[in-house]
């Protein structure tokens, strides 16, 4: 039994009023809170949420967060892109109100079980691989959290036998108190969002937070190829290991070619490996992060093997857009930091134009620098990022300045001959210029495609 919330006579503070705050919102006024939702954009930005906030009763302060907000308030719940040093939210945890993420609450009212995973690269297709698997095996399944969809919105549908498989970022893990996965996976750990956290500490600590309160019925599946997650094991729950390049006593890994899971002694093979259809070693970690989470979920491994021969990958990820002239182009805009970019670039093993650049998030882009020596024509640079990249790029890889995705389309094409890839993989948040790294990919899928038309009809 989950501990819940009673919302009735409580006065809770929203801060955002994106995709969770308006969410959170509807759902505390639903339980008969009295709800004041904040947000720093202006009316003139935020009309329709507003016009539907207000009209079930949801109190609004937009243009700011004057300080006076926490007053006489019991509880305050945060979107995850604002962050926990806001002064705001430290007013409030000083006058010892809770502050939660959006998923806490969720948490509280999910009913069935939750899969959660995170980790710095892999979560999305992960996510969205774990959920097909366990539909494909028949179990009710819901997916969310930072793939798009607030976990909380799922629920009202998720039922006593369902199971709900979340994407958790760091943000979100941020302010959670009593949320407890019954299984939680860690992918990776690599440094990201160093534009929020003080050290690669602090922000690994965020993701730890995903087993801070399992119990020794919960399950953990842990990458037991990166040292950095090996040094930070969680205790206290069942322990699971994915390995690309060990067998492992309790978890998944590759033999002879076959993914196998191993639990309590007894194996299973599951998939060949030749028929896993993403592209890129990092997929094959992900790949086994999903078979182990859904066998301790429930699926049995026949709808595991259908399940994985038959997934054709996300929106974003490695997702390929087009041919032209003999060019292939690949829209990786969910590559938001450097290790992702790389996992990327090294998913391809011919020529590459790689288009990088964006909103900075204060890692060094030098990883990239052996990879694009191997393989790039050249990196074009786009956004607020691009003078760094160049820096740190030195002598050692051809690049050229664009500005804009339009423009490094337009460059991308010129400069590709038959046979290249021109890639999408910016190493670096949207918020420069655009609303996020979906927008930007669909942005980046207009132009490509439009660059076909004309080449067709030229
Ligand atoms: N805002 C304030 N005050 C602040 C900061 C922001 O009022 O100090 C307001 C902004 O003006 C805006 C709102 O807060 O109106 C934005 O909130 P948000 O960024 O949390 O946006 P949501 O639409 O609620 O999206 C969030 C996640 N966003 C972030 O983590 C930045 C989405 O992840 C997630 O899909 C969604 O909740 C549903 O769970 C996106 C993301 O970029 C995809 N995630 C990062 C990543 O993957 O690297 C972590």
């Amino acid at each position: 039994m989950r501990p819940g919330y009673d919302f009735q006579g409580k006065r809770v503070l929203v801060i955002g009023v994106a995709r969770t705050g308006r969410v959170v919102s509807l759902f505390a006024r639903g339980y008969g809170a009295t709800v004041t939702a904040t947000d720093t954009k202006p009316e003139s930005e935020l009309r329709a949420a507003a016009e539907e906030l207000r009209a079930v009763g949801v109190q609004l302060e937009l243009g700011g967060h004057p300080p006076e907000l926490i007053r006489g308030k019991d509880l305050v719940v945060l979107s995850p892109g604002v962050p926990s040093n806001l002064p705001l939210v430290v007013a409030a945890r000083q006058a010892s109100i809770p502050v939660w993420s959006e998923v806490e609450l969720a948490w509280r009212f999910l009913r069935g079980k939750l899969l959660a995973i995170t980790g710095s690269n892999g979560k999305t297709t992960t996510t969205a691989l774990t959920g097909h698997l366990l539909k494909v095996a028949g179990v009710e399944t819901f997916v969310g959290g930072n793939i798009g969809t607030p976990l909380l919105s799922l629920v009202e549908s998720s039922t006593d036998s369902s199971v709900t498989v979340a994407e958790l970022s760091s943000f979100q893990l941020e302010n959670t108190e009593a949320l407890r996965p019954d299984v939680g996976v860690l992918l990776n750990l690599t440094p990201d969002h160093l534009d929020r956290y003080a050290s690669f500490e602090e922000y690994a600590a965020a993701k730890m937070r995903l087993f801070s309160h399992q119990l020794d019925r919960d399950s953990a599946v842990l990458n037991a190829d990166d040292p950095a997650v090996t040094k930070r094991m969680p205790s206290g729950q069942q322990i699971y290991w994915f390995s690309r390049q060990k067998r492992v006593a309790a978890g998944a890994f590759l033999r002879d070619g076959q993914v196998i899971f191993r639990r309590e002694g007894e194996e299973v093979s599951l998939v060949r490996q030749q028929d896993i259809p993403l592209r890129g070693e990092h997929n094959v970690e992900n790949v086994l992060a999903a078979c182990a989470a859904a066998c301790l979920a429930g699926a049995d491994p026949a709808a595991i093997r259908s399940g994985v021969e038959t997934f054709r990958g996300v929106e974003h990820r490695l997702e390929f857009v087009a041919e032209i002239n003999g060019v292939a182009f690949f829209n990786d805009s969910k590559a938001t930091n450097v290790n992702a970019a790389l996992k990327a670039m090294e998913a391809f093993p011919g020529a590459l134009i790689v288009i990088l650049g964006g909103k900075d998030k204060g890692s060094p882009y030098t990883p990239l620098v052996r990879a694009l020596e191997q393989r790039a024509r050249t990196a074009i640079l786009i956004g607020e990022a691009a003078e760094k990249i160049a820096r740190d790029f030195g002598d050692s890889v051809p690049y050229v300045h664009a500005e804009t995705l339009e423009r490094a389309v337009e460059l991308a094409m010129s400069a590709a001959e038959p046979g290249d890839t021109v890639l999408l993989a910016p190493a670096c948040s949207s918020f420069d210029q655009f609303e996020d790294y979906e927008h930007r990919g669909r942005v980046f899928k207009q132009l490509v495609r439009s660059a076909q038309q004309r080449s067709f009809s030229g």
